[in-house]
């Protein structure tokens, strides 16, 4: 699949030539895993796999930003790992572990909360956006990109593949650390977004307007997920916003934004080129044919993950296994550098 990315190349502390590129990324437990996450995410991870070094995590931490029911966030956070594996993330590829259970995360948070200028998190647009919405805002969400930044850092990583949406934090882990690099002695690897030039914002089916998001997935018709009951995607599809017009092509103009999401959708699904998915719907008897085979192709990609997910989630002492195998691989690679940022930062280690 065609990337761009969009760093500089100046890394510190790269890798010995020949060795293969790190990639860090990670998911919240919260909320319904949708669409946009699998296209945005799950599914690069997975192409991109085999010849990269992974470490994919379900950031529970990251869930606590807002306020969570405890029994919901633990089943959601197996239910999470059931869908990374279940996707095709091979837990022998792959490191695929939870953030909280690498203590070097929050660790490492509160070392780098120390040398980043409150100035710098009170730009973030995420924050902002998602403060806006809420009575009272907790801490930890002005935090969040500070303890992501964490994430990545603790492991090296020259690549975080993400959605658009993240663009702005992966810019701030940067920062992050050439600012650490700087007071510290070179330390971090500088690392770069990795975001796909299509898929990387998926909209809601119900408004083309508006990014595919977890906090509306409440609202009937506006997002699918793997899990959904393939007849509800079927109707979530043929629900989705157009135009009032019958031209199937890609374009810009937002008047178009519903009908370029669908081809966006059916382009990163079917792995085509968009010249090829416009010869497809070439001979398409008008929008109604469109989002039947939209709806088809998203239907059969997601067969797998749903009985997959299903399978694995009914065994979660295997799951937990799995995870704890994960977790002492993880931390095999955090500890020692968070013990290297502790030092040079001046504190005692034992
Ligand atoms: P949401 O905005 O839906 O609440 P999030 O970004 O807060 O999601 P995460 O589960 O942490 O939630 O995001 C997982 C990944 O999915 C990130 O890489 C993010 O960029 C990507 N992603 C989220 N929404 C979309 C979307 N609509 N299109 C493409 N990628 C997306
Ligand atoms: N903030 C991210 C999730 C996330 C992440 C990371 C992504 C937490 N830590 C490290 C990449 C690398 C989001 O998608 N909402």
């Amino acid at each position: 699949m065609e990337t761009a990315t969009a760093g500089t190349g100046d890394n510190v502390a790269a890798q010995p030539a020949g060795a293969r590129r790190r990639v860090f990324s990670g998911m919240q437990p919260s909320g319904e895993f949708h669409l946009g996450n699998y296209i945005g995410a799950l599914k690069r991870w997975v192409l991109g796999q085999e010849e990269k070094e992974n470490f994919f995590c379900v950031v529970d931490l990251h869930s606590l930003t807002v306020p969570q029911d405890p029994a919901e966030l633990r089943m959601r956070t197996r239910q999470l790992t059931a869908i990374y594996l279940a996707a095709g993330i091979h837990p022998d590829k792959s490191t695929l572990f939870v953030q909280s259970h690498v203590t070097a995360h929050a660790e490492g948070c509160w070392l780098l909360n120390c040398v980043t200028p409150l100035g710098w998190l009170n730009k973030m647009t995420q924050y902002k956006d998602k403060s806006a919405k809420q009575e009272s805002v907790l801490t930890g969400l002005l935090d969040y990109p500070v303890l992501m930044a964490a994430d990545i850092l603790l492991y090296d990583a020259q690549e975080v593949p993400t959605g658009e949406d993240q663009k702005q934090h992966i810019e701030l882990a940067r920062n992050i650390a050439e600012r650490f690099n700087h007071l510290y002695g070179e330390t971090f690897v500088v690392p770069e977004p990795v975001i796909a030039k299509v898929g990387a914002r998926i909209m809601g089916l119900d408004n083309p307007l508006v990014k595919m998001s977890k906090s509306s997935s409440g609202v009937r018709g506006h997002s699918v997920g793997p899990l959904d009951d393939p007849a509800e995607i079927e109707r979530s599809f043929k629900r989705a916003v157009t135009d009032p017009g019958n031209e199937i092509r890609f374009s810009d103009d937002p008047a178009k934004a519903g009908v370029n999401n669908l081809l966006s959708i059916y382009q990163v699904i079917t792995g085509r080129s968009g010249e090829e998915v416009e010869n497809d719907f070439a001979n398409a008897r008008g929008y109604g044919d469109l989002k039947k085979r939209v709806a088809e192709v998203v239907i059969e990609e997601f067969r797998p993950v749903r009985e997959g997910a299903a399978r694995l989630m009914a065994d979660a002492a295997e799951l937990d296994r799995l995870l704890a195998r994960g977790a002492e691989q993880a931390a095999a690679v955090a500890m020692p550098k968070l013990r290297e940022m502790k030092e040079k930062m001046g504190l005692i280690v034992p």
